[in-house]
């Protein structure tokens, strides 16, 4: 037999199971959560403008040229340390849920603001992991385009962030110690069992995708799409000649053109018979990935200034590849001065392989992967 349920009974009920506090769901365990993801999410927030702004320089900025493995380091950061942040924020969400049914649903404006704010926090939150999760494993099942929307999501994430920090803190700051009604159970252990748990699976998701960046650890990059040392040449790549539609040709020749005292077209054999150098550096994708290479050819500069360029310059380097999002790259004058910055021949001790730009490809420090231009075609000069 059914009863009929007692409206007044189960607003009770869920009463209290919006205020429980067992097992790891008090508040100090939320608040230790909420410090820990505030951090790793000023971490992505930072870390992915400087990515951002890379990548569209602003105008009134450039960006230097070195260290070397900036980009590297900071990409890397926000790839590993975003995917560690999930167990985190899982977590986080587990503590607090049941405060989604409290009773009385509103209290006040104010509170009505405060649980408003949680909407762009969470929703916002889960986006941006779920969203970076499927771009680095290739899987785009959502209709937009990744970069655009976890690009402004980034502002109302991390506002919102910003304004529940604030609160909550003020919060805490207004409870006497021993007022706060967590502070009265004996929670302490289990608390402490449960965040050591968190911070063990935010721990193994971190070793076993660090080894993406961090080659020393390769062999351990079980939950990585892209491995160091794994690909042609030992080297990783994203997309193929083929995908590219890339084919050798013989008749291959550099045009140097645009805002230039003389325009140049160089053949292979022109540019083997200049002066050639080596350097050693990273391919550092936007993914999070990057692998270390040693490149040798041509600097981008001495190309420069034989066709005769003004110090201001910029340069935008094409590829072969007909279409595509990433067929083109400008460099600023900070990079395309820097002595490391080449026109690579080889890789590695051997020509460049199909898929990783011959002939020619660009290849300087301090650079996201993505502006790493294969398969040049042409350089197209212009003013600052
Ligand atoms: C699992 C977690 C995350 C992963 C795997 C991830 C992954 C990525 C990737 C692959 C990019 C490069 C996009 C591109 O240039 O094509 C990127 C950029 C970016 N990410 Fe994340 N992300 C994560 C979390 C976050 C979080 C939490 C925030 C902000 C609070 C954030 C903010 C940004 C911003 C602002 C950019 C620059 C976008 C642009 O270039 O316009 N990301 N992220
Ligand atoms: N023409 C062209 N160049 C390109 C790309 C591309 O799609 N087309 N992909 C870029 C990206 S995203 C990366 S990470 C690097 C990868 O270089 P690799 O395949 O030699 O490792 O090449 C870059 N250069
Ligand atoms: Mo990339």
């Amino acid at each position: 037999m059914l009863r009929r349920p007692d409206p007044a009974r189960l607003i009770t009920a869920i009463g209290r199971f919006a205020s429980r506090e067992r097992d790891g769901r008090d508040e100090r365990t939320a608040a230790w959560l909420g410090a820990a993801l505030g951090v790793s999410f000023t971490v992505a927030f930072v870390t992915g403008l400087i990515s951002h702004f890379m990548q569209h320089p602003p105008g009134w900025a450039v960006w230097p040229s070195r260290p070397v493995g900036l980009y590297r380091l900071t990409q890397g950061a926000h790839v590993i340390g975003g995917l560690a942040t999930i167990p985190l924020l899982l977590a986080k969400l587990w503590t607090v849920y049941p405060r989604l049914w409290q009773w009385p649903p509103v209290r006040s404006a104010g509170h009505a603001l405060e649980r408003a704010l949680v909407f762009p926090l969470v929703g916002g939150a889960l986006f941006q992991l779920v969203t970076g999760l499927f771009n680095i494993a290739y899987f785009y099942p959502f209709p937009f385009f990744f970069t655009t929307a976890h690009y402004w999501t980034a502002y109302i994430v991390y506002g919102a962030l910003v304004v529940h920090v604030a609160n909550e803190w003020a919060k805490v700051r207004g409870l006497r110690p021993g007022h706060g009604s967590a502070d009265a159970r004996p929670t302490g252990p289990s608390r402490r069992g449960f965040l050591a748990t968190v911070a063990g699976a935010c721990g193994l998701v971190g070793l076993t995708t660090v080894g993406e960046t961090f080659t020393p650890l390769g062999g351990l990059a079980l939950l990585s799409p892209r491995r160091p040392g794994v690909g042609p040449q030992r080297l990783p790549v994203n997309k193929t000649a083929a995908a590219a539609g890339v084919r050798p040709d013989p008749a291959w020749r550099l045009a140097v053109t645009g805002d230039v005292a003389r325009e140049l077209s160089l053949s292979l054999a022109d540019l083997r018979a200049m002066p050639q150098h080596a350097a050693r550096l990273p391919i550092a994708c936007v993914e999070g990935w990057s692998a270390a290479g040693t490149w040798a050819g041509v600097r981008l500069r001495d190309v420069l200034h034989a066709a005769g360029v003004h110090a201001g310059a910029r340069v935008r380097v094409e590829s072969l590849e007909a279409g595509g999002r990433y067929r083109a790259s400008e460099v600023d004058p900070p990079h395309w001065r820097d002595e490391l910055t080449l026109l690579a021949l080889d890789l590695n001790g051997e020509p460049l392989s199909p898929d990783h730009g011959y002939p020619c490809r660009l290849i300087a420090p301090d650079r996201p992967g993505v502006l790493q231009t294969k398969w040049i075609a042409r350089l197209v000069v212009h003013g600052s």
